[in-house]
């Protein structure tokens, strides 16, 4: 009796183990390849791709033909052999520069002059056949094009009468791991890191294969593995041997990794007395560290530094500037070809100055004395992250040096692991925005591809939502932001509605419906949680520390530009920080044209009111509004838009995979809750100040400010 019964229950868990096994649980992230649906389209596919040659092996080559392999046996069903001289319906994978059979073909001429990283990916006849050629000038150029042509299929595109040409705009296409040597995360909400360095180097866990491909699909090309809060640890022996076991699998996939180089390092892990950048034994260590580490990892690429901010060392310790710190690193990376990105992330609570004007005053007078390979690496805004700021204005203000693209993939500010927030359209609000500084068009798109001051390196840079979680972000939707990122990298062209297609597309269903719903949902998400987090222009209005749900009320912390009161600068007159020349003269730092927009209250947009202006509660908006009233409507239509969301999701059900829908409905709620939560704290602790009443029709919070003001959360993630 007993034995039938084990005997039964190992059955039953036998298949309930299998049907987890088999259900959808995010791992493959945009990478699933499942059978085309379509029933026309995958014959049209099937007829046009019979073989597949891929030409002059090396790593990268054979992970191309791997991958080919896998995707084209998915996508179509059916195995496609390899083989080695062209038949009819061939896809041949090769590059151009070595490839014999290729040279025989009458390819576009524009192949010569494609840049490396670039690819060509064109249907052809040649002597009868018909076939589809993906090529570059190198072979990580054809890993590209092959995800490409992979993307068409997966995204059900027409495959006849191709001619597509493409290649990077931004040089630098690197994620920024806060990931600690312990494996936690700093403001990661996805589990721990994904780096096992207590393994590392002998365990090769298969995600950082996963990981690579991954990225390689979308054109990143770099990874900082560690966390800009830097330990120096990092940089010993012991574990650049695990940093190289790391680097020996990316490499496959065009992926150079990157460390944060803690400022100290030749204190701590050096034995020196001093890290003063100017002091000779200091520069020598730092060289003979640089070359034990290209001895170990040839393609190495360089440092990324946090260096006097948030309590980081660097070299204002030794009374030395930015500049003379990141050219001693510099001068030992340059016979490598490394690379420094030093952060502008830069402000201390014990100068008197407003936040966001700290790191324009401290890095506009080095423009021009940095070295060669130094890129200075800026945030979208000029304080943090939030769910909106208005653009960097350091963005146009340094022509003589590379500035890279600082955004943040993980939603520290944007509702953290459980709020669905897409988040291609902030990146591309800030790449869009015009800084004027050489005329009209001049946005910071342009300055960040280097392409208006001729730089010959440029670079971007996305800290990365990616941990230990099954599906990787966390929240599904996660993943949206993190190929959003690289595809806005490779092209910053792209829209945001064509980037969210492609996403929805390879990671849920063709099916139309399905994109145009889900298409919808995201796009308008980024502006509800503006809404219901901090409209107008509002900003850091969040819990203290964690970061996590709202606290407008924090004040009286050990930094004033720690605290809530120090932005919003709520009183009875009014709210919003005056940063207009009346105020702390922010404005001052942007060219005429945008300083004149910011400055004027008719020409200010609403999305940045607060943030450049203090006004009284009862001033009047464009609507007609008063600005309590508005700001009231502003945080009711926040939970709105996210009571629409779950209702457009509830539609899909019966098309999304089960545990997926789940998954997204049950984190929807929580974000419903969280919204509410967002609303009824700033409405009830901004009435405190503005005594005036809730408009009438909307609905009164059910919850006092105390109670709101008592939670507490000591063991919020990502700290
Ligand atoms: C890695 C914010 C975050 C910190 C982060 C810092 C930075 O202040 O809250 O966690 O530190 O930015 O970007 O350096």
């Amino acid at each position: 009796m007993k034995t039938s019964l084990l005997i039964t229950t190992l059955i039953i868990s036998f298949f309930i183990n299998r049907t987890n096994l088999y259900s959808e649980d995010g791992y493959r992230l945009w990478l699933r390849y499942d059978k085309v649906t379509n029933k026309s389209l995958l014959k049209s596919y099937t007829t046009q791709i019979k073989y597949l040659l891929v030409d002059n092996n090396s790593p990268t080559l054979s992970a191309v033909k791997e991958e080919l392999q896998n995707g084209l046996t998915g996508l179509l069903g059916k195995n496609i052999p390899v083989i080695s001289a062209t038949k009819n319906r061939t896809v041949i994978a090769s590059n151009y520069k070595k490839s014999k059979i290729l040279k025989e073909l009458s390819l576009s001429p524009e192949i010569s002059n494609i840049p490396d990283d670039g690819y060509l990916i064109q249907t052809l006849k040649h002597k009868g056949n018909d076939i589809i050629v993906i090529t570059s000038n190198s072979d990580v150029g054809v890993m590209y094009g092959t995800f490409e042509f992979l993307r068409l299929l997966q995204t059900q595109k027409p495959i006849t009468n191709l001619k597509i040409i493409s290649y990077p705009k931004i040089k630098l296409r690197i994620l920024n791991h806060w990931d600690n040597l312990n494996r936690t995360v700093e403001r990661g909400y996805a589990g721990f890191s994904i780096w096992d360095w207590h393994k590392l180097p002998d365990y090769i866990d298969t995600r950082y294969k996963d990981y690579a491909r991954a990225n390689a699909s979308i054109g990143i090309n770099g990874t900082v593995l560690t966390n800009v809060n830097a330990n120096a640890w990092v940089l010993t022996h012991d574990y650049l041997l695990k940093v190289a076991a790391l680097a020996n699998v990316f490499r496959t996939y065009g992926i150079k990794v990157y460390l944060t180089a803690r400022f100290s390092a030749p204190i701590e892990i050096g034995n020196l007395k001093t890290a003063d950048p100017l002091n000779e034994d200091v520069r020598q260590w730092w060289k003979e560290k640089v070359k034990e580490i290209y001895s170990l990892i040839p393609d190495f690429g360089g440092f990324l530094v946090k260096a006097n901010s948030e309590g980081q060392p660097g070299p204002q310790n030794y009374g030395r500037s930015h500049a003379d710190g990141a050219n001693m690193l510099a001068e030992a990376l340059e016979p490598y070809g490394g690379v420094v990105m030093w952060r502008a992330f830069v402000y201390d609570n014990n100068i008197p100055e407003d936040r966001a004007k700290q790191a324009y005053n401290e890095f506009k007078p080095l423009d021009g004395k940095f070295k060669k390979n130094v890129l200075i690496q800026v945030k979208n805004g000029p304080i943090d992250f939030q769910p909106r700021e208005p653009f960097h204005p350091l963005f146009g203000a340094m022509p003589n040096t590379p500035l890279m693209m600082e955004f943040q993939i993980t939603q520290e500010y944007l509702g953290q692991g459980t709020h669905l927030v897409y988040l291609a359209t902030l990146f591309k609000e800030c790449l869009e925005s015009d800084t004027y500084c050489k005329g009209k068009g001049s946005t910071v798109a342009k300055v960040i591809d280097g392409s208006l001051d001729n730089h010959s390196i440029s670079g971007i840079a996305g800290v990365s939502n990616i941990g230990t979680d099954r599906n990787w972000t966390g929240h599904l939707f996660g993943q949206a932001n993190w190929y959003a990122f690289g595809r806005l990298a490779w092209n910053h062209e792209l829209t945001s509605e064509e980037v969210a297609e492609e996403w929805i597309r390879q990671t849920f269903s063709n099916d139309n419906e399905v994109v145009s719903k889900i298409k919808t949902i995201m796009l308008k998400s980024r502006e509800d949680c503006v809404n219901y987090m901090t409209p107008l222009g509002l900003h850091h209005i969040m819990g203290w520390n964690h970061h996590y749900g709202p606290a407008p009320w924090i004040k009286d912390k050990h930094r004033d530009d720690w605290t809530s009161v120090y932005y919003h600068r709520a009183d009875s007159n009014g709210i919003g920080f005056d940063r207009t020349e009346k105020g702390s003269n922010a404005v001052s730092q942007y060219y005429p044209e945008v300083a004149e927009i910011f400055s004027s209250l008719e020409k200010c947009p609403d999305e940045y009111l607060l943030w450049f202006h203090h006004l009284p509660w009862n001033y009047k908006m464009k609507s007609g509004n008063t600005l309590w009233e508005e700001l009231c409507y502003h945080y009711y239509k926040g939970v709105e838009g996210v009571k629409e969301t779950i209702n457009i999701w509830k539609s899909l059900e019966s098309k999304i995979d089960k545990d997926e829908f789940e998954h997204v409905k049950m984190l929807l709620n929580i974000q419903l809750k969280e919204a509410i939560w967002w609303r009824n704290a700033c409405v009830l602790y901004f009435q405190t100040f503005s005594k005036m009443p809730i408009p009438n029709e909307l609905e009164k919070p059910d919850k006092s400010l105390e109670y709101y003001m008592n939670l507490n959360f000591p063991y919020a993630p990502g700290i």
